[in-house]
C-alpha cells in the first residue's frame, strides 16, 4: 500500500522540497498552507510526474477550528497518514529585545509553536487509531543556541525542541516515532519573510557563502523517513559546509 505524508507549509521552501522528494519516492501526500494556487499549481505538478495522488488542504495553522475540521475531512479520503511533517513556520523581524514588535512575537509563537500543537493533536488521534506514525518537527538550530536579535524566534523553536522531546516521551506506547531536524541557513522565501518583503537585506543573509538549499533538507527529512519501523533519528541538526552554528559562519 502507498504510504501518505502530511506537510504542512508546503507553498515554498522546505515544505515544497519535501512534497517534491516524497512524490518522487512514490508516497501520497497531504499538501497544506495558505496560498491555495501555489498548492493547486504543485498537486497538478507532481501528478503528472508521478503516479501519486496529491491532497490540498488550504488553511492557517494557527487557525484551531480551520485546522482540526480540515485534517478530520481526510478521514474519508486517505486511508492513513503515515508521516506528519510539521514545517510551517516563519521568523518575523531580527530585533533588540527591548525594540521588537510585539506583534511579530506573538504571530510567531502562534504559528511555529501553537500552529505545529493545531496540526500535531489534529494528526495524531489518526496515527494512535492506525496503530504507527512519524511526526518530524522542523526545529532550527536557532532552537539550539540563541543568537543577538533572534530572541522570540529562538524561544518558539526552542518550544519545537521540547515539544519533539515531549511528544517523543508520550507517545512511545503508541509506536509514533517522532524526529526533530534542526537546519542552519537555507535559501528560500524565509529571509523575505523574516525581513518583511526587504529582498536586499534577506539577500545579503545568503551572501558570501553556499547556504543549504531546500532540497538538501528534504534529502534528509527523506532518509529519516526511509528507515526500518524499527529505527528512530530522534534528531538531527544539518548546516552547510561554511556554518558551524548560528554564530559562526565563514565567508569569505
Ligand atoms: P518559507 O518561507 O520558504 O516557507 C514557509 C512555509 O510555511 C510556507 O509554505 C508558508 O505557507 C508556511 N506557513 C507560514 N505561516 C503559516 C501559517 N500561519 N499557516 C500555514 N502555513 C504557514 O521558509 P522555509 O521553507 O525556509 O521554512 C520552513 C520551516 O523551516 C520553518 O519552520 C522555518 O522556521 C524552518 N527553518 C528554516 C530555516 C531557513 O534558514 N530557511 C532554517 C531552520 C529552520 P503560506 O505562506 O502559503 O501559508
Ligand atoms: C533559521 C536559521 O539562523 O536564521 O531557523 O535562525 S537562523
Amino acid at each position: 500500500m502507498q504510504k501518505t505524508v502530511l506537510i504542512t507549509g508546503a507553498t515554498s521552501g522546505i515544505g515544497e522540497a519535501c512534497a517534491r522528494k516524497f512524490a518522487a519516492g512514490g508516497y501520497n501526500l497531504v499538501i497544506t498552507g495558505r496560498r491555495e494556487h501555489r498548492l493547486v499549481q504543485l498537486k497538478a505538478e507532481l501528478e503528472k510526474e508521478h503516479s501519486i495522488n496529491c491532497i490540498t488542504l488550504c488553511f492557517d495553522v494557527c487557525d484551531r477550528k480551520a485546522t482540526e475540521e480540515a485534517i478530520a475531512g481526510l478521514r474519508e479520503k486517505v486511508q492513513t497518514i503515515d508521516i506528519l511533517v510539521n514545517n510551517a513556520g516563519l521568523a518575523l523581524g531580527r530585533d533588540y529585545f527591548e525594540e521588537a514588535d510585539r506583534n511579530d512575537w506573538d504571530i510567531m509563537m502562534n504559528t511555529n509553536v501553537n500552529g505545529l500543537l493545531n496540526v500535531s493533536m489534529a494528526v495524531i488521534p489518526l496515527m494512535i487509531q492506525q496503530g504507527s506514525g512519524h511526526i518530524i518537527n522542523m526545529g532550527s538550530i536557532a532552537g539550539k543556541e540563541v543568537y543577538e536579535k533572534g530572541n522570540i524566534y529562538c524561544a518558539s523553536k526552542f518550544a519545537v525542541d521540547a515539544i519533539t522531546k515531549a511528544q517523543r516521551i508520550d507517545l512511545l506506547r503508541h509506536r509514533i516515532k517522532v524526529t526533530g531536524i534542526h537546519p542552519g541557513a537555507v535559501e528560500s522565501e524565509f529571509s523575505l519573510v523574516r525581513f518583511k518583503g526587504d529582498k536586499e537585506t534577506a539577500d545579503s543573509i545568503y551572501k558570501g557563502y553556499q547556504p543549504l538549499n531546500p532540497e538538501d533538507v528534504a534529502e534528509t527529512v527523506f532518509f529519516c523517513a526511509s528507515l526500518p519501523a524499527h529505527v528512530c533519528v530522534n534528531e538531527l541538526s544539518i548546516t552547510c559546509v561554511s556554518q558551524a552554528n548560528p554564530f559562526y559562519t565563514f565567508k569569505g
